[in-house]
């Protein structure tokens, strides 16, 4: 069977309002490119027309401003799923224009299955070769594509030629079963490969193919500041304590490391961390850091859901492919996510926080409570599930306008029983072991900011009245109201509280 080629815009008239749609990809990598700018000027215009247009979209992850970009600004998302990290999407979320459900990177996949989230319409499916047969070769971010394969009604190819030829062999595309009949995930190592390196799509599901011509499109990295430095110095600062204090085998164990800049720099803190040997990831997203330290040596191997690397380094990736294939394996999500593997294979997870409030709990997710910024991702899957669980943060952001380290968090997406340890630009609080008033001592004392530290030790005095987890309730959001009020959390006045 050879596959009709349709332009963008006739493969966007195949998307109706409603439709419930799964795009390939995770993190910029691997999503639809060009359709999704056809749907974006078809929903223009019909809402110009006056006729209501929006397509529900689950993904791997985040996707890049050919995607969510362009579909947000044509208030063309009804219903999201499961994460986001795009300025235009971020404030259709906010405002209510579009619904999002935030979910565990490693369940999206099997509740697709399960019909939870309904059936699925349609697909477009990022690939980077494909046979007559459905055979296809998929890009550098794999995501639930396996699952949308199976689960799509109707399926349409976007066929990336910057890619095409250079990808196989890189991925190892595995569909557990469902239970009841599921059995283990068998991977027992970091490059173990367990599936195929093609993904199988019924032939008679796909509809056409669009061909596009694109990079991947993640956003450059903020360049590393003293900030960020000193965090990654921190965290490798605490590995090492660990191999000397043999809490961490000699051979070391794979790290997982989360998005953003702050999760960049501490794996180039790794770089200098020569008492750490060589090691191996087991991770969703390889950012750039880890292209140089394999390059170094210092990362041995990578098993990743997605190579979210800027397009210098994408290229550097691609022209070198036959090396990268021998450090490198690309996952689903569900796998590179898989609770069981992470436990098994003992991950030291590294993710990243907004804050963290003094007895350990984790909001990665809600600006004061109330505002998206991106999603859980996959930081809960790794921290609940990790050997260690390190969360990192500058102390302080907005030039000291906020603590990272507050006396309760405003929204909580990792418990105090899931993290292990925090880490900012001041220092390194080991919560192992800790009871809360013991750990909000640590934590104040070895993580927040000088000028906030008198402060929060303020706070823990004005609640020694009770409990095991002493909070005056009344107070204990006041940095948030504060914020909000006039626009410094240092104007706190506990007076108020006493
Ligand atoms: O704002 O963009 O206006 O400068 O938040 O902060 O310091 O640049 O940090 O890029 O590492 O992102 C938690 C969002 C951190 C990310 C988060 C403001 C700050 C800045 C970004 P500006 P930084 P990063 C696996 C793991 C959840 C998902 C996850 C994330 C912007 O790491 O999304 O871990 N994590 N997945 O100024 C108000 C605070 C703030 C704040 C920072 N307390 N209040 N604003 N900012 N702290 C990967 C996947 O799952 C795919």
């Amino acid at each position: 069977m050879s596959f009709p080629i349709l332009t963008p815009e006739e493969a966007a008239d195949l998307f109706y309002d409603g439709a419930n749609c799964g795009f390939s990809g995770f993190t910029a990598p691997g999503s639809p490119k060009v359709v999704t700018q056809a749907i974006a000027k078809k929903a223009e215009r019909l809402h110009e027309e006056g006729k209501p247009f929006k397509i529900n979209i689950i993904t791997g992850a985040s996707t890049s401003d050919l995607c969510d970009g362009v579909l947000a600004r044509a208030n063309a998302i009804g219903k999201r799923t499961p994460y986001q990290n795009h300025p235009d999407l971020r404030k259709r979320i906010n405002s209510h224009d579009a619904h999002y459900f935030d979910l565990h990177l490693s369940e999206a996949a099997q509740k697709l299955r399960y019909g939870f989230f309904g059936d699925l319409d349609l697909a477009i499916i990022e690939v980077s070769d494909i046979q007559p047969d459905g055979t296809a070769v998929v890009g550098t971010g794999v995501g639930n594509v396996a699952t949308i394969a199976k689960m799509a009604k109707r399926i349409v190819i976007e066929l990336n030629e910057k890619l095409r030829h250079a990808l196989y062999g890189l991925h190892d595309i595995y569909l557990p079963l469902d239970p009841p009949n599921r059995g283990e995930i068998p991977i027992f190592k970091a490059s173990d490969r367990i599936g195929s390196p093609v993904l199988k799509i019924d032939p008679s599901k796909i509809v056409g193919i669009v061909k596009s011509d694109n990079y991947e499109g993640v956003k450059p990295f903020t360049p590393l500041d003293d900030t960020t430095k000193q965090i990654g110095a921190n965290v490798c600062t605490f590995l090492i304590n660990e191999l000397r204090a043999g809490r961490l085998p000699k051979s070391f164990l794979p790290l997982q490391s989360g998005v953003g800049n702050v999760a960049n720099a501490v794996l180039y803190g790794l770089a200098d961390a020569k008492e750490i040997p060589p090691f191996e990831m087991y991770t969703e997203v390889i950012q750039d850091a880890v292209i140089e330290l394999m390059k170094q040596g210092r990362c041995k191997f990578g098993s990743t859901c997605s190579l979210t690397v800027s397009n210098e380094v994408e290229d550097e990736v691609i022209s070198n492919i036959d090396f990268f294939k021998q450090h490198l394996v690309l996952r689903p999500s569900e796998i590179s996510n898989s609770p069981e593997v992470i436990r098994r294979l003992g991950v030291i997870a590294m993710n990243t926080a907004l804050e963290a409030d003094i007895f350990g709990n984790i909001n990665s997710t809600h600006v004061t409570g109330t505002r998206m910024m991106n999603g859980i991702g996959g930081s809960g899957d790794f921290t609940r599930n990790a050997y260690v669980s390190i969360f990192s943060c500058p102390s302080i952001t907005k030039e000291g306008k906020i603590s990272n380290i507050v006396p309760m968090v405003s929204h909580v997406d990792h418990t105090e029983h899931s993290v292990d340890v925090i880490v900012t630009d001041q220092g390194i609080a080991d919560l192992r072991g800790l009871d809360p008033v013991e750990r909000a001592h640590v934590i104040i004392e070895n993580c927040a900011h000088p000028i906030y530290r008198p402060i929060l030790r303020d706070y823990l005095k004005l609640s020694t009245r009770g409990g095991q987890t002493p909070h005056t309730l009344e107070a204990s959001l006041a940095f948030h109201t504060e914020f909000l009020k006039s626009g410094d959390m240092r104007n706190v006045d506990w007076a108020r509280f006493a």
